[in-house]
């Protein structure tokens, strides 16, 4: 007998997407998108349309399993869990005692993008005093950029874009990372409104927008000043919104005036007179709005670059207007759950030492001059393929000296460095709670199944774990089931408005919309839009480069359709579509170089070189290189990928990667 329960997709998504399961209460027999649920209604994407096959999979990690042979090499024999717990707790032991907790590394990032399993090691790691991971690998530039100017206000909720009248959309593969967002798109197109979208690659995205700007990467910030200093020109700006709200914008003017067009065009690549066009037809919208990507902000100048672009979603008015101002940042209207409950901060013992994720390399080679960690224990994340410097650390995964544990739900590129490997489970297999981060919904979803073999949920596992280091806190001896209730019973501010009949809906496993931000409440210290922002150590924007390289071409990593960073490789069908690992190329770069539409090339930098086949394409920018979605070595044949060429460097504000900010070159292969 089959019957049907409802859940939530945990991957790295802005609409964590409600799924209604079938089941024989032993397994998943099938799959599809909740039509009751409040965003996605239904729509599921190709990858999770069959998340049966990823659950039961057969290449699942199934056991404990300790190494054998060379590290690396992937050979492993079962052990218990017994065993496992044993020897991970007596080595880490060992290791506290003589070199303390800086000398072990957590590492965590999007497996599951859950509250309870996401966050629970943190309580583990915090008692143990080891080192803080700062987890800033995928949109903190964007985050600090957008908080720089509007504080904690509220941006769109991507429902409300229906009443925009014309569409920005901002480094972002919507087909991709945002695909409920495609109808709304198609749906103004029809009404005559139109869809200009600004990327550095548009293979994607270009054919279902009316117009395409391609810009020169990590040059977004001189469009958006020259954007400005149109607006300012023709006299397209708001004065009474702006004398109202906005803080600082004289001196800001200063800075417009040498912002023309023409200056901007030798900066991005874009024509002035095309520049010029879209301010125009942006500050003559009533409602426009900017759908903003985190592709624009994985640069050295990624926080200006967001702050720039902030502003100009201001500029005219258009915030505070049904559809008008900025879509994806964040559109929450306070927290849901007092994730503290989970992370708890008041258990961290001794002193603390910060490891930034995106300079696991060094941490782990002492390349930075820091003596390296001892030991690492990854989980819901596969560094290996997601994280800069790939050839850092595999050389620091080698180390003899260092105690790797890994627990995963596949031999992913990490994995096989393992000293000793733990089963992870699916989100099916576990009980958690959810924030979309792209929307104002929240929900819970409760187990569906056992775990298979002898897989654990992060939160049984950090209790075993907890309780072999002697760990005496109630907080690890509850189940992730009470955690739930716990932080049911001490909703956050979020919550306010769910009312007795959604917190019913959370309490049964279920997702609830909540208010949509007032967005012209300024949730800033001065209640205000910080044109200028004193606080910050440049606290007049301004155009500023990025990183950049000695290189000809700038390197930029794009969402796949196929997989999600490197989630789904398990698939075959998505693997195949997704073919080889390639690098768009824009026809005079490839030709320069004598490359042909489908050659093999080799991509090179100080750090690297790595093999790609070419796709010769206009739709990428010139003096561009854009490279979709993550690999692993099993399927492209060679140890290194993409990220061999990421070099560890942060971006300006918000410590966060600059994964598109690297230059590289290209031969011909043979
Ligand atoms: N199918 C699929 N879905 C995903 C993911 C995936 O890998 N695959 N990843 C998930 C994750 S982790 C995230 S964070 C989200 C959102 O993921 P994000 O990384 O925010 O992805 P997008 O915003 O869709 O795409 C970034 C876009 O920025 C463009 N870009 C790069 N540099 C520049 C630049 O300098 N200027 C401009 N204008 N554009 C530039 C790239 O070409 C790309 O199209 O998506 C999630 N959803
Ligand atoms: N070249 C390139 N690099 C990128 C990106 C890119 O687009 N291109 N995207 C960047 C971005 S935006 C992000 S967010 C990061 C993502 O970087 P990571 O967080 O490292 O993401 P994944 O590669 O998806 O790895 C997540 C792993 O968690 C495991 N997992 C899933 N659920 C659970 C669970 O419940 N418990 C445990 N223990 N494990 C679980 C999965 O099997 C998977 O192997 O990568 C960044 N790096
Ligand atoms: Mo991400």
């Amino acid at each position: 007998m089959s019957y049907t329960q409802k859940t939530i997709c945990p991957y790295d998504c802005p609409a964590a997407c409600g799924i209604v399961a079938e089941t024989d209460g032993k397994r998943i027999l099938g799959v599809k998108g909740d039509a009751g649920h409040p965003v996605t209604k239904g729509l599921l994407c190709r990858k999770m349309q069959e998340y049966e096959r990823s659950v039961h999979s057969p290449d699942r990690i199934l056991t404990p399993m300790k190494r054998q042979g060379q590290k690396g090499e992937g050979r492993f024999v079962p052990i218990t869990w017994e065993e496992a717990i044993e020897e991970i707790t007596g080595r880490w032991k060992e290791i506290l005692q003589n070199e303390g907790g800086r000398a072990i590394l957590p590492f965590y990032y999007s497996g599951v993008m859950s509250v309870i399993q996401r966050k629970c090691g943190n309580a583990f790691f915090n008692r143990m005093g080891a080192c803080t991971l700062i987890q800033t690998l995928c949109s903190s530039a964007k985050g600090a950029g957008y908080e720089a100017v509007l504080g904690k206000t509220g941006c769109l909720d991507p429902r409300e874009l229906p009443d925009s009248d014309f569409y920005i959309i901002w480094g972002s593969n919507v087909k991709a990372t945002r695909i409920h967002t495609m109808p709304v798109l198609a749906a103004a197109r029809k009404m005559g409104k139109r869809v200009v979208l600004i990327e550095a690659c548009a293979s994607d995205m270009s054919a279902y927008c009316d117009e395409t700007l391609l810009i020169r990467p990590g040059t977004d910030g001189a469009l958006a000043l020259a954007m400005m200093h149109v607006l300012e020109e023709k006299g397209l700006t708001d004065k009474d919104f702006l004398e109202e709200y906005g803080e600082g914008y004289g001196e800001f003017q200063a800075v417009l005036t040498g912002c023309t067009p023409e200056w901007a065009q030798e900066i991005t690549g874009i024509p002035a007179a095309a520049i010029t066009a879209l301010a125009e037809e942006y500050g003559r919208a009533k409602a426009p709005s900017i759908l903003l990507g985190s592709g624009p902000s994985r640069y050295g100048n990624g926080g200006m670059t967001v702050r720039l672009i902030t502003i100009l979603s201001t500029l005219t008015g258009a915030w505070g207007k049904p559809g008008g101002g900025l879509c994806g940042c964040n559109p929450g209207a306070g927290n849901f759950v007092e994730t503290e409950r989970v992370t708890r901060l008041d258990f961290r013992r001794g002193e603390e030492r910060k490891v930034n994720i995106n300079q696991l390399a060094s941490a782990l080679t002492g390349a930075n001059g820091e003596t390296p960690v001892k030991s690492l224990y990854v989980y819901g994340s596969n560094p290996v393929g997601s994280v800069c410097s790939q050839k850092g650390i595999i050389e620091g995964l080698k180390r003899e000296d260092l105690f790797t544990v890994v627990h995963e739900r596949f031999m992913t590129d990490t994995a096989r460095y393992a000293d000793i490997l733990l089963p992870a489970t699916f989100s099916v297999e576990q009980t958690d709670c959810y924030t979309a981060y792209g929307y104002c919904t929240f929900g819970t979803a409760k187990k569906i199944i056992e775990p298979a073999g002898q897989c654990k949920s992060n939160w049984d596992t950090f209790c075993l774990l907890a309780k072999a280091m002697g760990y005496e806190e109630d907080y690890f001896k509850h189940t992730e089931e009470e955690m739930l209730e716990e932080l049911l019973d001490h909703p956050g501010t979020g919550l306010d408005g769910a009312g007795e009949e959604g917190m019913r809906v959370l309490r049964e496993g279920g997702v609830i919309s909540t208010p949509f931000a007032d967005h012209r409440r300024f949730l800033t210290d001065t209640g205000r839009v910080k044109i200028t922002n004193h606080s910050l150590p440049e606290p007049v924007p301004h155009y500023t480069d990025c990183h950049g390289g000695e290189y000809p071409l700038k390197l930029i990593a794009v969402p796949s359709c196929y997989t999600l960073n490197s989630i789904f490789l398990e698939r075959e069908s998505l693997v195949e579509q997704k073919g080889e690992a390639e690098l768009l190329l824009h026809p005079a770069d490839a030709k320069a170089r004598g490359i042909e539409d489908g050659d093999p090339i080799k991509a090179f930098n100080d750090l690297a070189e790595v093999n790609f086949k070419a796709r010769v394409t206009g739709l990428v920018a010139e003096g561009a290189a854009a490279a979709p979605g993550i690999f692993c070595s099993d399927t492209t044949g060679t140890e290194l990928l993409v990220n061999a060429l990421h070099h560890e460097r942060l971006s300006d504000i918000g410590e966060a990667t600059t994964l598109n900010d690297n230059t590289i070159d290209v031969r011909k292969i043979g």
